[in-house]
């Protein structure tokens, strides 16, 4: 198949996901083109089967704000028309859908008939589509898609209910590459861990675009509580509007040589294997995919009781559930298992086997290929 991208390419979640869709696909011998903005920030630009087209967003001077969903829609329909694409992925409903339905519809004109998919990965539809001003052309991208995906059942619910949109929502969750997201052996991990904690110390990791719905300013202040009991260490990963905040907490807690600021990482995979526990205190989170990727790692999440976080984290089992903004709950949730390895270890090991049993790349991406194979089907069945 020859399928197109379209995601937000810098970082973010649905991002992700859309890149490592991708690198998985052409892998399995499909012909992958991103259509996006700069090139996504986990592709090296080397990998076999998979292309990349720069949308440019002109900014003439007329233009107050650059129209970048149409410069998206154009660039669309050329690489759709050039390419002889198979159909369109977006990832993210806002502009992502509206843009993919006019590259439809342009191509229809001149004769080419393919359908677009589109995936709903969280703030496009609690925040940005719950938005009035964005909420009746967000039911539109997603009604005029020829199939919908949502990364949970609690997204699919809630577009279905909030939306009052007809329409199928299939659930492929969020997935991992456990070949890649493993954990280290014991030389590489205490060899990386000397970084940070050089005595030793239990290591706790953030991973984040430190929006406010993250809630990272919680990560330092659990933290605080932990660091009051015993010797640690945090690390944070990854940069956004919070973090001055976060800064501002560790330095006031006087931590500043015990959380580690890493800012914007490539090489998460390699950081998240040297964590003892995750921090994930999200406002929100549709699955969590963070806390998915740490687990493949044999890292289990602190994490909040939020939107489809329990279909991934089954609190007590494979990680902690607690209630949003309760630090005092988190940090006691921590303290408990970094003074019990026993308990922490068998934690460790439920994540990992959660992550390989359920969300493994290899189980997720052939649903993908099914949605594909039966969009085409259908569309096919429609304009034949
Ligand atoms: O969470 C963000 O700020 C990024 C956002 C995105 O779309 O880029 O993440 C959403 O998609 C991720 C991948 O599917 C999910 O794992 C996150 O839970 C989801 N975020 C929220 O729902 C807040």
């Amino acid at each position: 198949m020859k399928i197109g991208i379209t995601c937000y390419p810098t970082y973010g979640g649905s991002g992700v996901v859309a890149t490592e869709l991708g690198i998985e696909l052409a892998a399995s011998g499909h012909e992958v083109h991103f259509i996006t903005y700069s090139q996504p920030f986990r592709l090296t630009g080397r990998e076999e089967g998979i292309f990349y087209h720069e949308v440019p967003v002109s900014n003439y001077p007329l233009f107050e704000f650059p129209p970048y969903s149409l410069a998206l829609a154009s660039r669309m329909s050329d690489v759709a028309d050039y390419y002889k694409l198979d159909l369109l992925h977006v990832h993210y409903a806002i502009p992502h859908s509206i843009s993919a339905y006019l590259a439809k519809q342009m191509l229809a004109k001149r004769g080419i008939h393919i359908p677009m998919v589109t995936t709903l990965h969280g703030t496009d539809i609690t925040l940005v589509g719950a938005d009035q001003s964005y909420l009746p052309i967000t039911r539109f991208g997603i009604e005029e898609s020829d199939g919908v995906t949502s990364i949970s059942t609690y997204l699919k619910e809630r577009t279905l209910k909030e939306f009052r949109v007809h329409k199928e929502i299939e659930v492929i969750p969020n997935f991992v590459n456990c070949d890649i997201y493993e954990p280290l052996s014991d030389e590489a991990r205490a060899a990386g861990r000397k970084r940070f904690a050089p005595a030793g110390e239990p290591i706790l990791v953030h991973l984040s675009n430190f929006r406010p719905v993250k809630r990272a300013p919680d990560a330092v202040l659990i933290f605080a509580e932990i660091a009051r009991k015993m010797p640690a260490h945090l690390l944070l990963v990854g940069d956004g509007p919070d973090r001055s905040v976060a800064e501002w907490l560790a330095k006031r807690h006087n931590l500043q040589d015990r959380v580690h600021f890493l800012g914007k990482q490539n090489n998460v995979s390699e950081l998240l294997p040297l964590a003892d526990l995750m921090l994930m205190p999200s406002e929100l989170e549709s699955f969590g995919l963070a806390s998915l990727e740490a687990m493949a790692c044999r890292v289990p999440a602190i994490a909040t009781n939020v939107g489809g976080v329990p279909e991934l984290i089954e609190d007590g089992y494979n990680g902690r559930l607690c209630e949003v903004g309760n630090v005092e709950a988190m940090a006691e949730a921590a303290l408990e298992l970094l003074e019990n390895p026993k308990k922490l270890d068998e934690m460790a090991t439920a994540a990992r086997a959660t992550a390989r049993t359920k969300f493994c790349a290899h189980k997720i991406i052939p649903h993908y290929e099914k949605f594909y194979a039966d969009v085409l089907e259908r569309a096919g069945s429609l304009s034949g």
